[in-house]
């Protein structure tokens, strides 16, 4: 069996590495480490089978490299990411092939040479760790497997939470995804993601789990193509269990830090992320390609979060990044609704209040992106569906967004085409601090999918459209938006959103009535009145009503011409997208 192993690969493992990997007969994977080993060098070469004394090695490991630096609690650990480092790198991250609209993409010549060169002994007098996971529950036969290769303990610490480890899966299996990552010299100038869609995907010189835990945001983008050439749907969506007279499962796309992971935390908890959906016998069916969440940790607190705000305070396993670290081996995060600490260390060093950065800008205690990273069996609101291998049925889709000025809280679309087109494909949002830039400039994303779409937007919508029309049973598509303002501010509270899921259930249920307006159907004064008091124990005015609901059709109108102008200008759009624009618009 040993000798299946070839040479540089074997000379990098011990015997007990050996005997791992000769468990799985598999030559595709020793081929494919022989070729990782030779090109990036490193000393030794650690398996991660999966006991417990592998994650106990590999959380060491963590610790040892300075990675992770231990809590008081002794299950919590704090990361940092570089400075510079501290989002997804969309102006470093390269799709393979040809030229999409809207894609960041090269050669795929050009961007393997180059990141080949940059990975050339990038592990040197380092352990590389290989891990091996499933995208789904194990037990379900759509699920995907996918080898990852690291130098960095904390990658595989964080996929050993996020994700199913599937060892025994890779038996004689040749099929599965493949992600290399190495911190190489944490060089920003050479941080390069650069996803081949039919091979292997590296990431050097990053640590950001965005950009460096491959089985995230990297393999959605194998996913979404994959799906798209299937006639499926690999989606940045939430997926959640609403009670009713049953439970009713929707998904929920927001882009992040716009209410996502806490629209997850208003129901039974399958997904805050992801969801794979698929066609079976008519119904569309869902599940979580995921097992844990890499969450936002800012405002998190316990009155608007009470269910993270326990996952984070109990002793389950928890790393914290870019947090700031106090003297007594605790943590502070702004929002938390603590008070803002003196001092600690923060991602940017020793911190101290007032402290500011080189170009006189003040350093804030904790990024706006900092997160946490935790098992999704830590939450109580988990819902053991999680692991159904036949997914769950989902009766509704949510396109939510962050807009100060234009959409309702809450609307129903007339049609599946309607939904997906005038909601989903339409979705502009304030932009987020999870990619690296200005935050809060508005930004066209749609379906929170733009930094994550791997084929032609043409292509994806054509693929989703002709996915509802080979349904029987349609799900409900609503549009959401949490933060409409006027001049006073904020028109809604955060507790708002538990009526609008509730009318969600009512109208899957058909007990809500609603109004039919040119952007699609909302809610009645009445309905809501009722909601409010049933789910709020609150009054709802008549003037408050007015003020949310009053369709803002200027800026409706100017946001479909927009967004219309964006699909006419690419040529792979079907013609029924620019009809549904111009029948909207006119
Ligand atoms: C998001 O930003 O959508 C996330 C975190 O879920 S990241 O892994 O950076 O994409
Ligand atoms: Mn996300």
């Amino acid at each position: 069996i040993m000798d299946l192993i070839p040479g540089i690969l074997k000379e990098r493992l011990s015997s007990s590495e050996i005997e791992k990997l000769s468990k799985l007969q598999n030559h595709q994977l020793v081929n494919f480490l022989n070729s990782v080993v030779g090109l990036c060098d490193p000393e030794s070469v650690y398996i991660v089978e999966g006991t417990r004394k592998d994650l106990e090695y590999v959380k060491r490991k963590a610790i040892e490299t300075g990675e992770e630096i231990r809590l008081k609690n002794e299950n919590h650990t704090i990361h940092f990411d570089p400075p510079l480092d501290q989002a997804r790198a969309r102006e470093d991250t390269f799709i393979l092939g040809s030229k999409i609209p809207y894609v960041n993409t090269k050669s795929r010549e050009e961007g393997l040479q180059e990141v080949i060169s940059i990975l050339k002994g990038s592990m040197k007098g380092r352990e590389m760790f290989v891990g091996f996971y499933s995208l789904g529950p194990i037990a379900s036969k759509y699920k995907m497997l996918a080898v990852q290769v690291t130098d960095s303990p904390y990658v595989i610490h964080s996929e050993n939470m996020l994700y199913r480890n599937a060892f025994r899966e890779f038996t004689n299996n040749e099929d599965f995804l493949k992600f290399v990552h190495s911190k190489g010299s944490l060089d920003i100038k050479k941080r390069r993601i650069m996803i081949d869609l039919e091979g292997v995907v590296y990431s050097v010189n990053t640590t950001y789990a965005g950009n460096s835990v491959g089985l995230k945001k990297l393999a959605l983008r194998l996913t979404l193509n994959k799906a798209v050439n299937e006639g499926w749907l690999s989606e940045h969506m939430a997926i959640i269990g609403l009670e009713g007279e049953r439970t009713h499962y929707i998904t929920a796309s927001f882009p992040s830090g716009s209410g996502k992971t806490s629209t997850s935390m208003l129901g039974k908890l399958i997904s805050d992320d992801l969801a794979f959906i698929r066609n079976v016998n008519g119904i569309a069916r869902a599940w979580n390609p995921e097992s844990g969440v890499f969450g936002i940790i800012h405002g998190v607190n316990p009155k608007d979060d009470p269910i993270v705000w326990d996952v984070l305070h109990s002793n389950d396993e928890v790393i914290f990044s870019n947090v700031l670290l106090l003297p007594d081996g605790t943590v502070y995060w702004e929002g938390s609704g603590d008070h803002e600490p003196e001092k600690g260390v923060n991602f940017a060093g020793e911190w101290w209040k007032g402290k500011r950065d080189g170009s006189g800008k003040p350093i804030p205690p904790s990024h706006p992106n900092a997160r946490f990273t935790v098992r999704l069996n830590s939450f109580k609101n988990l819902d053991l569906k999680y692991e159904d291998p036949e997914g769950v049925e989902i009766e509704g889709i949510i396109f939510g967004v962050k807009d100060y000025y234009t959409l309702v809280p809450i609307a129903e679309s007339f049609s599946w085409e309607h939904g997906v087109i005038t909601m989903g494909a339409s979705m502009e949002s304030s932009r987020t601090s999870a990619v690296i830039g200005k935050s809060d400039e508005m930004e066209f994303n749609p379906m929170a999918l733009l930094d994550f779409i791997s084929v032609s937007l043409g292509k994806y919508l054509d693929n989703y459209l002709s996915f509802g029309k080979r349904l029987s049973k349609l799900p409900k598509i609503f549009s959401a938006n949490y933060f409409l303002k006027n001049e006073n501010g904020y028109l809604n509270s955060k507790e708002d959103k538990k009526v609008w899921l509730r009318w969600i259930v009512e109208r899957i249920e058909g007990k809500a009535s609603a109004i039919r307006t040119p952007i699609g159907f909302i809610p009645t004064y009445d309905d809501l009145s009722s909601l409010f008091y049933k789910v709020l124990s609150k009054t709802y005015k008549k003037e408050e009503y007015e003020a949310q609901f009053t369709i803002r059709l200027k800026a409706y109108k100017e946001k479909f011409e927009r967004v219309r102008s964006v699909y006419a200008g690419i040529d792979d759009v079907p013609d029924t997208v620019i009809e549904i624009f111009n029948k909207q618009i006119s």
